[in-house]
C-alpha cells in the first residue's frame, strides 16, 4: 500500500547466497478454480502464520507465532528462515504477532516486531525492531515494552502511516476496564515515533491514539484518503470495523457494537462520551483479523474494496465504502470454509492477494498442508 521501491540490497548479493537461502521447501504451487478468482496454495506448511508483509525486496515476508520469520519469493513458492525472534512466549493467543518494514528500508533496514515475552514471570507485549543485514535478521532493540498482555486479546497489528509514525493495536489483555483507562496501554490503539517514543501531536501527551479498544487484529490506512480503518474482535456479540480517529473513545467495555442499548443502557454513556460507532458489526461473531484496502487493476470488481479476513467464519470479508469512506454500502463473503481459518490478507504491488491461515493456532482443524499462505488472482 506504499510506494514500491526496489533496494539494491538484494541484487546485490552473491547468487550462491541466495539459491543457499532459498534450497529448502521448494513446493508445486496448486491452483483451484472458485468465483471467478483462481486461489493457489503458494507455501505450505507453516505454523500460525500471523502476519503477511510485501518487502521492500519485492519478496513476501510472514511471521509465525512462534517466533520465526520467514521471506518467500512470490515467483516460486520458496521459503527461507531469516531469523527467530528471541524471548518469543507463546501462549493462547499470544506470541510474535505483528511485523512491519522501516518507511527507509534502503538506509534503515531494520523490521518491527510486536510479541509477547515474560517479565519477572508475567505475561507481557513488546515492540522491538530486528536489524537486516541482507542474510539475516539480528539481535532485537526493545522500543515499548510492559504492554499488558494474556493469552487472549493481545491486539499487535503493526502498520506505519502516511506521517511515518508507527501505528500499533493493543488488546484489553482480558481486563476490559483497561480499555477505557488512558493511562493504560492496553484496549488501544497506539501511535509511535519509529524509535518507539509517543509520537508528537498524540491526543493525550502519551503513546495513546484512540482507546476504548477488545482486540483489535486488523489495521489499515486508506492508500489515497488517508484515513485508518480497523477490525476488532467483539465478546459473543458485535465484531466491528471501525475508522480511527485521533482520541476516539470506541466504547469498550461499555458499549458494544454501535450505541443501540442492544446490551442494557449505552446511549448515556456514548452521550456523555462521545463514543465512536463502528461503520459495521457482526452478531454472531466472525473473529476478524487482518485488513487491507483493494485499490489495484488486476481484479476490476474488487477495486476500492477494504478487504478482512476472519477466523471463525473461515472467510474473507469484502466491503464497499462510501465515497466519503464514513459507511459500509456493501458486504460480500468470499471462500467460505474452502480454507479453515484466516489470519492476514495482503494486497500485492501486482494486484494478487495473499491469504494466511490459521488452521494450527490450536482452535481450527488443519489439513496435511496447515498453515498455508494462499494466492488469489483473476481465473484466466
Ligand atoms: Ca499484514
Ligand atoms: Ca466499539
Ligand atoms: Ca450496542
Amino acid at each position: 500500500m506504499y510506494p514500491f521501491f526496489r533496494v539494491g540490497l538484494f541484487s546485490a548479493l552473491p547468487g550462491s547466497i541466495l539459491s543457499a537461502a532459498f534450497a529448502c521447501s521448494k513446493k508445486e504451487i496448486v491452483p483451484t478454480q472458485v468465483e471467478g478468482i483462481k486461489v493457489e496454495t503458494v507455501v505450505t506448511g507453516l505454523v500460525t502464520p500471523w502476519d503477511l508483509a510485501w518487502g521492500p525486496d519485492g519478496q513476501l515476508w510472514v511471521s509465525e507465532r512462534g517466533g520465526r520469520i520467514s521471506r518467500v519469493d512470490p515467483s516460486t513458492g520458496q521459503r527461507a528462515s531469516v531469523g527467530q525472534v528471541p524471548e518469543v512466549e507463546q501462549s493462547g493467543e499470544s506470541g510474535l504477532l505483528g511485523i512491519a518494514f522501516h518507511p527507509d528500508f534502503a538506509t534503515q533496514p531494520y523490521i518491527y516486531a510486536a510479541h509477547s515475552y515474560l517479565e519477572s514471570g508475567a505475561l507481557r507485549n513488546r515492540l522491538v525492531r530486528l536489524r537486516w543485514d541482507g542474510q539475516a535478521l539480528g539481535a532485537p532493540e526493545v522500543l515499548l515494552s510492559n504492554i499488558p498482555a494474556s493469552g487472549i486479546h493481545d491486539g499487535s497489528r503493526l502498520v506505519i502511516g502516511p506521517d511515518r509514525f508507527l501505528y500499533m493495536t493493543t488488546g484489553d489483555a482480558s481486563n476490559g476496564n483497561l480499555a477505557q483507562d488512558k493511562s493504560a496501554l492496553a484496549g488501544k490503539i497506539l501511535r509511535l515515533t519509529l524509535d518507539g517514543a509517543p509520537a508528537p501531536g498524540n491526543p493525550f501527551g502519551s503513546a495513546v491514539y484512540s482507546f476504548g479498544h477488545r482486540n483489535p487484529q486488523g489495521l489499515v490506512f486508506h492508500p489515497t484518503t488517508g484515513a485508518l480503518y480497523s477490525t476488532e474482535h467483539g465478546p459473543s456479540d458485535n465484531d466491528e470495523v471501525n475508522r480511527i480517529v485521533a482520541g476516539g473513545n470506541y466504547g469498550w467495555p461499555i458499549v458494544h457494537g454501535t450505541c443501540d442499548d442492544d446490551i442494557g443502557s449505552e446511549r448515556p454513556f456514548c452521550k456523555a462520551n462521545d463514543v465512536v460507532e463502528p461503520l459495521a458489526t457482526w452478531t454472531p461473531t466472525i473473529a476478524p483479523s487482518g485488513a487491507d484496502f483493494y485499490l489495484a487493476d488486476l481484479i476490476p470488481q474488487w477495486k476500492g474494496s477494504l478487504l478482512f479476513t476472519s477466523l471463525k467464519a473461515a472467510a474473507l470479508y469484502r466491503l464497499t465504502l462510501s465515497s466519503d469512506g464514513q459507511r459500509v454500502t456493501a458486504k460480500e463473503t468470499l471462500l467460505q470454509g474452502q480454507y479453515g481459518r484466516l489470519r492476514d490478507v495482503l494486497v500485492a504491488p501486482d494486484g494478487s492477494v495473499y491469504l494466511a491461515t490459521s488452521n494450527r493456532d490450536g482452535r481450527g482443524n488443519p489439513s496435511a498442508d496447515d498453515d498455508r499462505i494462499l494466492r488469489i488472482r483473476p481465473k484466466p
